[in-house]
């Protein structure tokens, strides 16, 4: 099976291409590198020094025998995406080709419009490449946990069914994202749904909550293809940041009360859920939402819990409640469903305490590379 990872030279793409490569698919990463780019303009970087991708993809070739194509350019370019798919001609889409972050969104005007540009005119400039010329093509899409936000009822899988004035239909579950970077994904999904109703095209919508760790099997084969791990208050994600923070007796920034639930999962299990995606494949015309995660944690807990383990290794580690810079609930009921990936035969990884031992012993291994001005956030929701 041919498989085109889109945003293949990020965190979550990386990690993913080189699992399918490994795992016998035939892989194309595609990406604009405008990560690295944004990294450059923020003077923020990722804690572990990544190669440039022609490096990191000769060097998979050399140790293992397998190839990885590369197409370089941005999906908002209709016609180079085109020549893409063209070339490559792809039985499945990954798409991670996205700008991820919630604060960088929240900087200002200009980074809510390119992230919603970005992320909205590429994800529909994909959808009408595929209508045009690879109808039959599945659709794999990262969407977030965040789309849902924190209502006071359980969270299901993408739709739930309600009861109203005597009548009963089966919806789209409600959103209330808490970024423009998360109404971006809101807005992407509505397009894909519409776009299997009316086109017949298949997609599957991945809800991924928070993803940590940075070690996978392939990724840790060699250095040259080390994965990035991001710490600043920018790109940066809570656990993430919490094991490097503690590696440089940072206090652990702990935003608000910290009652702040989300769910995470480690990215040995990303990996695994897109395999599982990509060979499940959904129906022509349907639009299918998996939430991706495992365990669902409050962002208190895990400071705790990074704690715990730093001090078993005799680092000391203090944790601080900083004023929120986000508009947030940090109390709140959450209990979200996660059958459909694990019904399919996905095995968890676990946040234990050895998980928490490698991620600070990496993050202790690269902490000359820290700069400790890029820890505290620096962007508000309210300003
Ligand atoms: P990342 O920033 O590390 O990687 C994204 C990649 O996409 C980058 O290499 C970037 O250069 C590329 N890209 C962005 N816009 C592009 C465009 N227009 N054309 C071509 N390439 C483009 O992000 P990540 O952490 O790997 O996240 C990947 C996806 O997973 C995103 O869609 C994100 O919303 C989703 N996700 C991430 C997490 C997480 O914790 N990291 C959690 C849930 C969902
Ligand atoms: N938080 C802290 N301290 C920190 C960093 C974050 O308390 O130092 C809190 C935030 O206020 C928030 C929670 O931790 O309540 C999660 O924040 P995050 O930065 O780890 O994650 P988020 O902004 O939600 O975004 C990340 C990825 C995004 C993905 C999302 C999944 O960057 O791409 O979509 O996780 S989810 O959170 O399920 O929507």
């Amino acid at each position: 099976m041919r498989v085109l990872v889109i945003g293949g030279d990020g965190y979550c793409g990386w990690a993913t291409a080189l699992y399918l490569s490994n795992h016998g698919y035939e892989v194309a990463i595609l990406d604009n590198l405008v990560r690295r780019h944004w990294d450059a303009q923020l003077c923020v970087e990722t804690l572990t020094p990544i190669a440039p991708i022609q490096q990191r993809l000769q060097r998979w070739r050399d140790l293992t025998g397998k190839s990885i194509d590369l197409f370089v350019g941005d999906i908002t370019d209709y016609a180079f995406l085109s020549k893409a798919l063209h070339q490559f001609e792809p039985d499945t889409i990954v798409h991670f080709g996205e700008q991820r972050s919630a604060p960088f969104s929240m900087i200002d005007r200009d980074h809510a419009v390119l992230t919603q540009v970005n992320n909205v005119v590429g994800t529909l400039n994909l959808l009408y490449a595929m209508k045009e010329d690879f109808p039959d093509c599945h659709l794999v899409k990262l969407g977030t946990m965040g789309e849902y936000g924190t209502p006071n009822i359980d969270i299901e899988e993408g739709y739930i069914t309600i009861e109203h004035n005597g009548r009963k239909d089966t919806l789209p579950y409600p959103k209330q994202p808490g970024s423009f970077y998360h109404l971006s994904k809101v807005h992407d999904s509505h397009n894909i749904q519409f776009a299997c109703k009316i086109w017949g095209l298949r997609a599957t919508d991945l809800n991924q909550g928070v993803v940590y760790g940075v070690l996978t099997e392939e990724t840790g084969m060699d250095e040259m293809l080390i994965n990035r791990l991001d710490y600043d208050g920018v790109f940066g994600t809570a656990l993430n940041r919490f094991c490097i923070q503690a590696a440089v007796g940072h206090p652990l920034t702990v935003y608000g009360k910290g009652g702040q639930t989300r769910g995470f999962l480690d990215i040995r299990d990303t990996v695994r859920c897109m395999e599982l995606a990509i060979a499940n494949p959904a129906e022509p015309g349907q639009f299918r939402v998996f939430n991706q995660f495992t365990e669902l944690f409050n962002i208190g807990e895990l400071a705790t819990k990074v704690q715990q383990a730093g001090m078993a290794m005799g680092l000391k580690i203090e944790i601080d409640h900083l004023e929120n810079p986000r508009v947030e609930l940090e109390e709140h009921y959450f209990n979200a469903k996660n059958t459909k990936l694990l019904d399919l035969g996905l095995q968890p990884h676990y946040l234990s305490d050895s998980l928490l031992d490698s991620l600070l012993n990496f993050a202790v291994k690269y902490q000359t590379r820290i700069d400790k001005n890029q820890i505290l956030p620096k962007v508000s929701w309210r300003r």
